[in-house]
């Protein structure tokens, strides 16, 4: 039932991948050693997977005394081990084998370098280890059976009448392992040491025991490994989990799922305690409380997420500034180009405010999106428009902050911590890329329109038509001088030509600079119009590349790790 419910969901593979991907992703946000811990299992498995899939490894694990020896002996059907007197007896592991052929790189992998060839013809593909004492005064008995438990498909857990309820046992082993329980045993042995009805209450007692560990499945054997009782029944449970060759994968299964829980109690802890490793992890399908996928964030990235800032930036950035630079530059260029002849020349005494700002000229024109070094950056890219204010800076750093605490709602701890960090992560470079951004665009601010030329000849026929008029008008004072005889003067109506041309022209050419003055100041206001648009369209995108972009990348990260988080803990 267990296999088939597996094949409904991701294949192993997959699921060893994800956690994988998991580490990967969470790796610089998330505690090293829950990191660390998701890389070991994944690569545990896949070395696990990689060796002989036809051998499945059981350790008989437990307490100095409880007969862990005396029951590979008897299951191997010789004296293989030493069982002594003196406590612990066993130091190193050993391995029985029903059929090894092939097992040779397994056990290497194991490091189990004592190997025999059990006498026992049945449990064929059955490897055998006998461990030493799991609570052993002596380091190097604990270390290797912390070892081994962290490799094996099966673990045998062998207990005494005294000692089951030990809790060195519970607390260290068995309340952690809970997600294994499909890869355990417990073997109650020494039970010809019990009267006969007390066996039966102290296997209850014991189940009542493993219940309490979240163990309550697992099965419990009494045996006694000095009388053969209940040892038919071992070999037949071993003989079965052999046979069906699953115990290494559904143990690799409940490694990732603990290590994918252990990744995700890491993202909920915030700094808290982390639970211990696999705690509750083998709940399959349960979910986390109060965290976890399900949650998700709150809000991510709001389309105007960044309005605040982009307003800040401009300020800062001094765009109201620029706009109306733009606006009198071009109302002043429009004079110098279409003003009244007699006067637009000391219009040219005056600076242009836009040129001012070294904005709209040619070197800044050349829009070289990325430039090489600092050095050119300074002469291309910047623009003379005053610096930032402190408060304008503070503005923009609240208002960074904001985007990153608004991306960060409903995002558990330390992935909101990456998420704050992102957005502040180009912080340093944000004010010289929007300078440049606003160098860069006000690009077509100088373009002349057309009209300023056709006025601009106008401007000077009129000026040609009043200096003919002065200059006849000369002439005719200058013979009067002379008491010349005047030669006849034409008129329009009642006014002399050359009088008609004089004043004409002059009122001509005032009018037409006061009326140019006027499309000039529609078009500067439109002009600026435009290039506030062009400004602030520059100041998202930059906004939008060195802040949104990092927060959507690490908000995209954090979605892929939840997505591998569940896929390794099989919730899909
Ligand atoms: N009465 C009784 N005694 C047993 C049984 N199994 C083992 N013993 C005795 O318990 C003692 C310890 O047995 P071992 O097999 O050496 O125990 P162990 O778990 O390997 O001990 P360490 O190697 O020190 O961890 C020995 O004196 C055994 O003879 C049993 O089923 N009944
Ligand atoms: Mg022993």
């Amino acid at each position: 039932m267990k296999l088939l419910r597996r094949k409904e969901g991701p294949s192993l593979d997959t699921r060893v991948s994800a956690l994988l991907e998991a580490a990967t992703l969470g790796d610089g946000r998330l505690p090293e050693e829950a990191v660390t811990a998701a890389r070991a299992v994944a690569e545990r498995a896949g070395a696990r997977a990689g060796l002989s899939l036809d051998h499945t490894v059981a350790a008989l694990a437990g307490a100095t005394g409880s007969g862990k020896s005396s029951l590979y002996n008897a299951l191997a059907g010789q004296e293989l081990a030493a069982v002594g007197v003196t406590r612990p007896t066993t130091s190193t592991a050993q391995a029985a084998l029903w059929d090894g052929e092939g097992a040779g790189p397994l056990l290497d992998w194991l490091d189990v370098p004592h190997r025999h060839s059990a006498a026992d013809a049945d449990g064929s593909g059955l490897v055998l280890l006998d461990l030493p004492d799991h609570d052993s005064i002596r380091l190097s008995h604990r270390l290797e059976v912390d070892r081994l438990v962290e490799l094996v498909d099966l673990l045998v857990w062998v207990v005494d009448p005294q000692k089951y309820a030990d809790a060195a046992l519970h607390e260290r082993y068995l309340r952690p392992l809970a997600g294994h329980r499909d890869v355990m045993l417990v073997v109650l042995n020494q039970v010809d040491r019990l009267p006969p009805q007390a066996v039966e209450r102290c296997v209850g007692d014991l189940r009542r025991l493993l219940e309490g560990d979240g163990l309550a499945d697992v099965p419990v054997l009494a045996v006694s490994a000095r009388t053969g009782e209940g040892m038919a029944g071992l070999r037949e449970v071993l003989g079965e989990r052999v046979a069906a060759r699953a115990s290494w994968a559904a143990r690799l299964g409940a490694d990732v799922a603990a290590a994918a829980a252990h990744l995700g109690a890491a993202e909920g802890g915030g700094g808290g305690e982390v639970p211990a490793l696999e705690q509750g992890s083998g709940r399959g399908l349960e979910k986390g409380p109060g965290r976890g996928p399900e949650q998700g964030p709150g809000k991510g990235l709001g389309k105007g997420v960044d309005k605040g800032l982009r307003e800040a930036l401009a300020r800062a950035a001094g765009v109201p500034l620029v706009v109306e630079a733009v606006a009198k530059g071009h109302r002043h260029r429009a004079v110098v180009a279409t003003g009244w002849p007699v006067t637009r020349w000391l219009r040219r005494f005056r600076p242009d405010p836009l040129r001012r700002l070294r904005l709209g000229t040619t070197a800044v024109q050349n829009a070289r999106p990325q430039l090489p070094s600092p050095g050119d950056a300074e002469i291309v890219g910047r623009t003379s428009v005053p610096g930032a204010s402190a408060v304008q800076r503070a503005q923009v750093e609240t208002a960074l902050r904001d985007v990153g605490e608004s991306a960060a709602t409903g995002l558990p701890g330390p992935w909101a911590t990456a998420v704050r960090h992102a957005a502040r992560s180009h912080a340093t470079e944000l004010m010289d890329a929007v300078d440049r951004a606003i160098a860069t665009t006000s690009l077509d601010a100088t373009r002349r329109p057309r009209w300023w030329s056709a006025v601009n000849a106008l401007q000077w026929l009129v000026f040609a038509a009043m200096l003919a008029g002065a200059l006849w008008l000369g002439v005719l004072f200058g013979m009067d001088y002379l008491r010349l005889p005047q030669p006849p003067l034409p008129t329009a109506g009642p006014v002399p030509w050359p009088t008609v041309l004089l004043a004409g022209g002059a009122l001509a050419g005032v009018l037409v600079a006061l009326l140019s003055r006027l499309l000039a100041w529609l078009g500067g206001r439109r002009r600026a119009r435009r290039t506030g648009r062009a400004l602030r369209t520059a100041i998202a995108e930059v906004s939008d590349r060195l802040v949104l972009e990092p927060v959507r990348a690490e908000l995209d990260r954090h979605a892929r790790f939840t997505e591998a988080l569940r896929l390794a803990r099989a919730e899909v």
